[in-house]
């Protein structure tokens, strides 16, 4: 789970596992969890988006089967460098499937179709999904998950 600093991915894996939010400090390296998700367990490493780590990202995505990248909606100012950051990253990814979490819709509603535009993302012909999401409510969170169990689950197939 990957995306700029203060896009919520600390808070969304708080959501997940421990089904309430606590306060937030920025991530200095990553957070280890794990989460059960219906017939999956997910090792979940969320890993802090300040600039001076983004260096690390690429040595957790060759290990990863899966990516989340959480977007901040309401931060329309770094809208432009999160897409940048997730072109990079799109760049080093073989097969893995890629789950956009589109977060802070409690803010402001960004539907996929827009974000696809926002984010360039109408050319990626990879495995990818645009997931609207409100971590402080939990919102949309679960329907992320399923969707990313359902491609995981494809590739054992
Ligand atoms: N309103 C609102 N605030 C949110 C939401 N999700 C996270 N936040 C807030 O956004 C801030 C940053 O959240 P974090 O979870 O620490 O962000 P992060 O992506 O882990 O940031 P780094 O660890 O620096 O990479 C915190 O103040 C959260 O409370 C959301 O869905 N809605
Ligand atoms: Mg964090």
């Amino acid at each position: 789970m990957i995306g700029l600093d203060a896009a919520g991915k600390t808070t969304i894996l708080n959501r997940l596992k421990l089904g309430k939010i606590e306060y937030q400090i920025p991530t200095i390296g990553y957070n280890l969890e794990t989460i059960q998700n219906k017939k999956f367990e997910i090792i979940s490493w969320d890993i802090g988006g300040a600039d001076k780590i983004r260096i690390l990202w690429i040595n957790y995505l060759q290990k990863s089967q899966g990516i989340i990248y959480v977007i901040d909606c309401f931060d329309k100012e770094r809208m432009d460098q999160a897409k940048t950051e997730l072109h990079k990253m799109l760049l080093e990814l073989v097969e893995q499937p890629l789950l956009i979490f589109a977060n802070k819709q409690d803010l402001v509603k960004m539907n996929p179709e827009e974000l696809v535009v926002e984010l360039a993302m109408q050319n990626y012909s990879k495995n990818w999904h645009i997931q609207p999401c409100c971590s402080s409510t939990g919102e949309g969170l679960q329907e992320g998950l399923n969707w990313m169990e359902e491609q995981l689950q494809l590739q054992l197939k």
